[in-house]
Parts: C-alpha cells; structure tokens; sequence
C-alpha cells in the first residue's frame, strides 16, 4: 500500500524494540532489531517484557514520537488488546510507525486490531519459524550475524538443543533472569549487556565456541552451578512423581520448584537414562504435567501418542502438540492435585494422539 501524503509518518528518527524478556530467541531478535536500527542509522532503545506486564511496555511505547516500533517475539490474545492497540494507536497518531514480527498463535480479532492501525503498520505471524528467523528474513536477510543469532534462537525455541552455544545461551538467560527477579532488580536491565554484546558481535560476543564456555568468567561459573542445581532440583522433582495409566498413556504428574524451567524438565524427563530414582528404573511417561508453586502447569511429552495443546485447554491454557502450559491455580495437597489432574483426563478423550 503506498503511502499517502497525509498518512505518511515524518521520517522516523529511532527504533523502540519490544520483545520478550523470557528467553533467547526474545533477546535474539531484540538483538536483530538493534543491528537493524543500527545499520539505517536509527537512535536504539529496547524494552524487554513478558506476559502480564504489557501495561507498562505499551505504555511507554504511547509516549513516543516519530518512532519505529518492533515488536518481536511476543502474542498479542483479546486480554490485551485494548491496552496494546490504544498504546500503539496514540503512538501512531504521534507519527510513530509499528512493524509486529511474531510466531504465537493469533486470533483473527488481534490480527485484525493491528492491521487497523494508521501508518501502514507491518504483521507478520508465522508458526513455522521461531521469532528471531521472522525478524531475520524481514529486517536484515543479507546480514551473516543477523542469520546466526537467529540459527541459535531456533535451536532453543523448538527445543532440538543440537548447538551448545545455544543451550548454554538458554542456561545464562535463566541464571539472569531467575537471579534479577530474586533480587526484585529490573529484568530488561540486568538482560540489557547479554543483548548488547549479542547485538555488537553475534553469539562470539559472549560465548567462545572454542573453548565451549562464556567469555565472561562469572556469568560461566554462574551457569555451571546453575546446571548442577537444576540437574539436583530435577531429580528431586522426579522422585516424588505421581503416575497413572489413563486411556493406555502413561500420565506423570511432578512439582517442580522455582527456578526450573518446564523445558529444561521435560526434556530431562523424556531421556530414559535421566530415570533412575534410587533404585528403580522408570519408564519415559508419554505425557508430563509439571505442577509450580503458583499453581502453573508446564505440560510435555515423552511420546506422540498425546497431543499437549488438547491437555492445556483442559487446564485454561494452550500451545502445541509438544509443548504446552496451563494453570491449575493455588493448591495445598500435592496428591490431591494429581487425583483431580487424572480425573479430569479420564473425562475426557480429546488428548490422545491417533497414533
Ligand atoms: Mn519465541
């Protein structure tokens, strides 16, 4: 659509990004976006968020002029929708201009909601990629950083863990993450250097693939204590697993405790040789639910023979086949939760996988 004189914005002067403070493909494609804003010459800011705290970000963003707004990495659902649009709407009306680049599932009410927006806003939403690559092929396809970063981000957003830089990028985004909320520190500012370096340099400006560790001493030994307490608190969490058979699937409920990712267990709960407890040996259930202490649900699988979307929507949740979560809400009695987990999937057979 070509831009009319009326519509058209002033020249932008900067960029405002705004993605996901979670994990690395939200960093990595913050860290796209700067290459981005770097190479046109655009001022830079960046705001790191995460579900639930939405108010403050396009809060902010309603306060900019003559700005190019990215948003990366992040859904938008009808709950936030009007906080997001009358945000947005202001900043557009201040000659400010939204591109959204996003791989969540949108409905058609929040596609629509953007699209409307004036200055020939920018949606992209694709299943298919992780947000970094959308940023990557939209912003910069011809940048080789821009690609790698990117490359990385995949490896950790569909979970296939096969490049080590990655995953040791993941530990160093928690080890972060769980250490500025536990100090009630800012987020996006304890992420904003990892972000920074990422955007300068690529993956070789925090990490030496050489040598397999962070070029930073601390943030290395921060996450070689991480992984041994993770791999600690994992098996704890395992051992007090509840199990049940339901409809021919073998169901696992377990607890895991602050500072565990449900990633992280599933994944460690899908690898037989991760299953000893004590002395026994048990097998790989084909469906996790993984209960925190605020009540939330973390939901995986160790086979295909359960579909982990259909068990979220029992649980006022969503996501994929692999990989879902849900909320179960504040409980007590940790075995009491698992008989009503099992009772509600026995009611119901919208779970199971045809194969
Ligand atoms: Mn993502």
């Amino acid at each position: 659509m070509p831009e009319t004189g009326e519509e058209k914005a002033k020249r932008v002067t900067s960029v405002l990004s705004i993605s996901h403070d979670k994990d690395v493909d939200g960093l990595a494609s913050a860290a796209i976006v700067w290459r981005y804003a770097n190479s046109k010459g655009l001022d830079y800011n960046s705001l790191l968020t995460d579900y639930g705290a939405f108010e403050p970000a396009f809060g902010s963003a309603a306060t900019r002029r003559d700005t190019l707004i990215i948003i990366t990495d992040l859904g938008m659902d009808e709950t936030v929708l009007d906080v997001v649009t009358a945000g947005l709407d202001r900043a557009v009306k201040q000659g400010c201009r939204v591109v959204w680049l996003d791989h969540h599932h949108w409905s058609k009410r929040s596609i629509d909601a953007i699209r409307n927006l004036g200055n020939n806003p920018v949606l992209k939403v694709n299943h298919d990629y992780c947000a970094a690559e959308i940023t990557q092929k939209v912003l910069m396809p011809r940048d080789e950083i821009s690609r790698e970063l990117a490359e990385i981000a995949h490896d950790t957003d569909f979970n296939l863990r096969e490049i080590q830089a990655a995953s040791a990028l993941t530990d160093a985004v928690s080890v972060i993450r769980f250490n500025a909320i536990d100090r009630k520190e800012d987020v996006t500012e304890a992420l904003r250097p990892m972000v920074e370096h990422l955007a300068k340099e690529g993956v070789p400006g925090v990490y030496d693939r050489n040598a397999g560790r962070f070029k930073d001493a601390l943030i290395q030994k921060r996450v070689e204590h991480y992984r041994k307490e993770k791999i600690k608190k994992m098996r704890k969490a395992l051992s007090g697993h509840c199990d049940q058979e339901i409809h021919g699937r073998l169901v696992r409920v377990v607890e895991i405790p602050s500072g565990l990712t449900s990633t992280d267990m599933g994944t460690f709960a899908a690898k037989q040789e991760n299953l000893r407890i004590e002395d026994a040996q048990i097998p790989v259930a084909d469906l996790l639910l993984m209960l925190s202490p605020g009540g939330m649900l973390g939901i995986r699988r160790g086979s295909e023979r359960v579909l982990c979307n259909s068990v979220a929507k029992l649980f006022n949740g969503g996501g994929h086949p692999y990989a879902a979560g849900g909320e179960y809400g504040l409980y007590e009695d940790f075995s009491a939760v698992c008989d009503d987990i099992f009772l509600t999937l026995s009611k119901d057979m919208s779970w199971l996988a045809d194969s």
